[in-house]
């Protein structure tokens, strides 16, 4: 297959410039100007429009059995999806039951994942811990191309880890030159505060942010940023809502520990007062965790990524539709937790981001493309348009409006957090793997096209790290 994308400015992470890009059997062959089209490929007339890396949502849950139900987006239909905002691969999660063999789990979501119509690859969550825990994770580095770890630091009694099993992952991470990644909330004090919210006999919608305070994820954030440094291992906070949580990150980035921290596109636009709306499908179809916060948390996210305090955007797609969201309509500790994104990040982030002035068009690409290519170590075979990368490509029309509805999208759910929003800037073309998978509005994908992407520890700076404990060693160093 060989596609000629003519005539339009490809922005990349660094710099904007002119020119065509050839793509032939699934890689960019040429960038450069005045291409001619080999015989038999399809051209794309890019036609003045921006051509950049497709996106990559670091941050997905496809069809994800949770509290007592499966998310309603699966690998086909979500990935499909992304592929019609212009977003070409994602970063989902194996996620074992306690005491679940990790490697099962991990084969079971391998499976699942086999029809997905764009590229895909699983940060993997310890739940639990014991030898084998530590061996299989020496497994999914050395044989699997697993370069992360998750820990979720909410969600007692069910997927919850605590200190212990974060001190024994973490050192084991930094061990197998692996990241680790953290879902911020302390889950004892979510616990307590559910039980006295719920006592309190406030039992709606409206309960599930007052049992999640910023404090909640902000105490959870810092702690996890602190043992990662004290054991030395770079570490990743995933879905950042608050201005406590990034406080803690900010704070150790400028003491030169490496953290990163993500924000959703859902945490940068949408505030707490949809948990106050009286219809209760609305109110539920907004929980997730951490939930939506106050407006001036939003403020402080949008500063975080303008500062590069924050380096990547995603969805955390786990789509449940109202009925799945009813189970919790006389408990709200019980609606499954979890809301859609991946087939509006990119756009919501165009409108809000560079039309308004807050980022530069390079600066788009880098955080929804290039740094989560870069921090797990799939750079630059993703999120760059470059000679020998893969062809994951979004044509993005600055000039084309649209309105965002559940009426219209794409993703297996009947809600949509950004409903009614019109944005300005949008995909125009998504090509995924050196295919032509969405133009103007039409999805023309194959169930199964997508491959597991293999991701290699950062084992430079792993050896870095011995160096330099050796040169810290009192006898290493020359009197
Ligand atoms: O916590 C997560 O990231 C998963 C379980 C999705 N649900 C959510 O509310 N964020
Ligand atoms: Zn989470
Ligand atoms: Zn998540």
């Amino acid at each position: 297959m060989t596609v000629l994308i003519k005539g339009g400015t490809v922005v990349n992470a660094d710099r904007s410039f002119a020119a065509d890009v050839l793509c032939v059997d699934g890689r960019i062959e040429t960038v450069a100007q005045k291409l001619d089209a080999p015989k038999g490929a399809k051209v794309v007339d890019a036609g003045g429009r921006f051509v950049m890396p497709g996106g990559i949502d670091p941050h997905t849950h496809m069809q994800l059995p949770f509290m007592g139900t499966v998310a309603s987006d699966d690998f086909y239909s979500g990935t499909a999806a992304g592929l019609a905002g212009g977003t070409t691969m994602i970063i989902d999660f194996v996620i074992p039951n306690p005491q679940q063999n990790i490697m099962e789990a991990y084969r079971q979501w391998r499976e699942w994942a086999q029809k997905s119509v764009a590229d895909y690859t699983f940060h993997v969550a310890i739940t639990w811990w014991d030898e084998t825990v530590a061996k299989d994770m020496e497994t999914l580095v050395r044989d699997h191309g697993v370069n992360s770890f998750k820990h979720f630091m909410a969600y007692k009694g069910a997927i919850m880890a605590d200190d212990e099993i974060l001190v024994n992952s973490f050192s084991k991470a930094l061990e197998l030159g692996a990241i680790v990644t953290v879902h911020a909330e302390n889950g004892e004090l979510v616990y307590r505060l559910q039980q006295k919210i719920f006592d309190m006999g406030i039992r709606g919608p409206e309960g599930h942010p007052l049992s999640r305070p910023p404090e909640v994820e902000g105490e959870a954030a810092n702690r996890a940023i602190r043992i990662a440094e004290v054991l030395g291992v770079p570490i990743y906070v995933v879905h950042v809502s608050s201005r406590q949580s990034l406080e803690s990150i900010t704070r150790a980035r400028n003491e030169g520990q490496r953290v990163f921290g993500e924000v959703l596109a859902g945490h940068l636009l949408i505030d707490d007062s949809v948990y106050r709306n009286k219809d209760f499908e609305s109110a539920a179809a907004h929980v997730m965790s951490p939930p939506f916060r106050p407006a001036e948390h939003q403020d402080a996210l949008w500063r975080g990524l303008q500062s590069g305090n924050l380096q990547t955007t995603a969805t955390d797609h786990c789509c449940f539709c109202a009925e799945q969201k009813a189970a919790g309509k006389e408990d709200f500790r019980l609606i499954p937790n979890g809301t859609a994104g991946i087939e509006n990040r990119m756009e919501v982030l165009w409108h809000h981001g560079v039309n308004t002035g807050r980022m530069t068009m390079n600066e788009f690409v880098q955080v929804t493309s290039t740094n989560a290519a870069q921090i797990f170590n799939l750079f630059p075979r993703k999120g760059s348009i470059s000679a020998g990368a893969d062809a994951d490509i979004v044509v993005w029309d600055p000039d084309r409006s649209k309105t965002i509805s559940a009426k219209t999208h794409f993703q297996n759910i009947d809600f949509n957090i950004f409903e009614g929003m019109t944005v300005k800037g949008c995909a125009s073309h998504t090509i995924s793997r050196g295919k032509v998978v969405y133009a103007d509005g039409k999805l023309d994908v194959e169930r199964g096209a997508g491959r597991y992407v293999d991701r290699p520890p950062f084992a430079s700076y792993y050896s870095a790290l011995k160096r330099q404990a050796q040169l810290k060693k009192p006898s290493a160093v020359k009197r």
